[in-house]
């Protein structure tokens, strides 16, 4: 059986949503015969797809594997750069790790790595970031803005905003973002982003924007060290969300927001920021490499410069931290 023919066959009719398609009508479009797409639909059931069959109408898909292969998350979605080009895979090491290979060896800006699992997914400075199977979205986004370097952190804002508008649309939750990376509900952790850079003497190569949403997790489904600081969307809402919208949606609204900022700078965005914010006018304590500042965080800055009021008046511009609300 030919599995793309399969695979456009799925996407075909995802397109026409409930809109059933006779058997017929998909023959003469692929070019084969009404026994030959009969076989299809049968593989596509295998595949985890329930598909009806309408009398004297057609077939229409019911519902879809919760999947993130590539061909899946192109299907419908609206962009005109972001995962133009996608690499699914069932599992890696860690999706940073294929996206920075892949950049270096000239994917275009917009190209997009998704696994299903990760075996070393990471966070900043190392450390380990839980990505169950099947259960979040695991992605790293490949772009290549025409910026300094010093920019490079605001991208992590700008996706911060991007998530969290995506989120509101698919689910319909307010998720709000503390300085720099996480988003929370409450104060557990639902996504973590880390942005890393290849740069060099003519400035930014390559941004790669790693993203990681807990979507469908059980409680149980976490690792015990992050059991009680971590959320997931399923358990926020009380049900399952579909993984392939959700990607579609942070990658529409990325390629928003990017544009914005491309084209209007910082300014916008750091409004919207501001607006899901869960640290700004809050009592912060800001851990950093060599000390430790407790104070106000009063707004960020143009750069996205987080500005803490300590209790002696003075304020100070915190570049990289993990940041505890009090
Ligand atoms: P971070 O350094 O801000 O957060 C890491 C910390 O978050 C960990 O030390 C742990 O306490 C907690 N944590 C680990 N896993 C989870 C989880 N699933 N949910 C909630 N809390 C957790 C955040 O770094 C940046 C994470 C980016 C992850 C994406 S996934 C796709 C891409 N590939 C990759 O390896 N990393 C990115």
């Amino acid at each position: 059986m030919n599995i793309t023919v399969t695979h456009k066959l799925a996407t075909r009719l995802l397109e026409a949503g409930d809109q059933p398609v006779s058997g017929q009508q998909l023959a003469e479009e692929f070019g084969v015969s009404r026994t030959a797409i009969w076989k299809h639909m049968k593989e596509l059931e295998e595949m985890g797809y329930e598909i009806e069959s309408v009398r004297k109408k057609g077939y229409r898909i019911q519902k879809s594997p919760d999947s993130l292969e590539a061909f899946l998350v192109q299907s419908g979605l609206k962009t005109k750069r972001l995962g133009s080009r996608i690499e699914y895979l069932e599992q890696c090491a860690s999706t940073q790790i294929v996206a920075h290979q892949l950049a270096q060896e000239g994917a275009l800006d917009g190209t997009v790595v998704i696994a299903d699992l990760q075996t070393e997914g990471r966070g900043r400075l190392m450390r380990k970031w839980d990505s169950a199977k099947g259960q979040g979205i695991w992605m790293s986004i490949i772009l290549r803005p025409d910026v300094p370097p010093h920019k490079a952190p605001q991208f992590t804002l700008v996706a911060a905003v991007a998530i969290v508008r995506a989120i509101q649309s698919i689910t319909g939750l307010e998720a709000s973002i503390k300085w720099p990376n996480d988003i929370l509900f409450g104060n557990k952790k639902a996504t973590g982003i880390l942005t890393e850079l290849q740069s060099d003497a003519d400035g930014i190569q390559a941004l790669i924007i790693g993203i990681g949403v807990n979507v469908n997790q059980e409680r149980e489904d976490f690792d015990a060290a992050v059991k009680e600081i971590a959320t997931s969307l399923r358990l926020e809402s009380g049900q399952a969300v579909n993984r392939r919208k959700l990607v579609q949606e942070i990658l529409r609204y990325l390629e928003i927001y990017t544009e914005m900022y491309i084209e209007l700078g910082f300014g916008p965005l750091k409004e919207l920021w501001e607006g899901h914010s869960a640290t700004i006018g809050k009592a912060v304590r800001a851990r950093m490499t060599r000390e430790t500042l407790e104070g106000i965080a009063e707004g960020i800055t143009e750069d996205g410069v987080l500005q803490l009021r300590t209790a002696d008046g003075k304020l100070h511009g915190i570049y990289s931290a993990d940041i505890e609300l009090k």
